[in-house]
């Protein structure tokens, strides 16, 4: 499970989603050292989207190269509950994560393909390298997660 637990909490920083209960299961730093492939302290976008599509892989569990919202949901809350988040939030992180999910689904179709998971990843790469020397600093992840967009 604890590869699972590595993928979901990549999930709330790619994606980012939640914080809280969900966070559990891996650090930040664990995080950060599932993605820095090469171990040197840096995330390039191309270590980043490496290992984002593990986490698509995860997602897209039938394989055809896109998941819904549907299937987004029910494999979060099953990982969720898996981490023993309360279920009486399920309603609640379901609207968070359905937030997140349209964040992505750039056509709005209900969809997100490979192409449109990559673009999210890059955009938030770029947003997150704040000094604009196209890798990303554990500080630079870090602070991903914190902050909020506009709702
Ligand atoms: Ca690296
Ligand atoms: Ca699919
Ligand atoms: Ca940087």
């Amino acid at each position: 499970m604890r590869f699972a637990a590595t993928i979901l909490a990549a999930c709330l920083v790619s994606l980012p989603l939640a914080t809280g209960a969900l966070g559990q299961g891996a650090s930040l730093q664990d995080q950060f050292a599932a993605i820095d492939s090469d171990g040197d302290g840096s995330l390039t976008v191309a270590e980043t989207i490496a290992f984002q599509r593990k986490v698509f892989a995860l997602l897209d569990q039938d394989g055809d190269g896109a998941f819904s919202r549907a299937e987004f949901i029910e494999i979060l809350e099953r990982q969720a509950a898996d981490a023993g988040a309360d279920a009486a939030q399920a309603d609640q992180r379901g609207g968070i994560w359905t937030q997140r999910f349209d964040g992505v689904d750039f056509d709005q179709n209900g969809i997100v393909t490979t192409a449109e998971f990559d673009q999210a990843h890059e955009f938030r790469f770029e947003s997150k390298d704040t000094d604009g020397d196209g890798r990303l600093s554990f500080a630079e992840f870090g602070a991903v997660a914190l902050p909020r967009p506009a709702e």
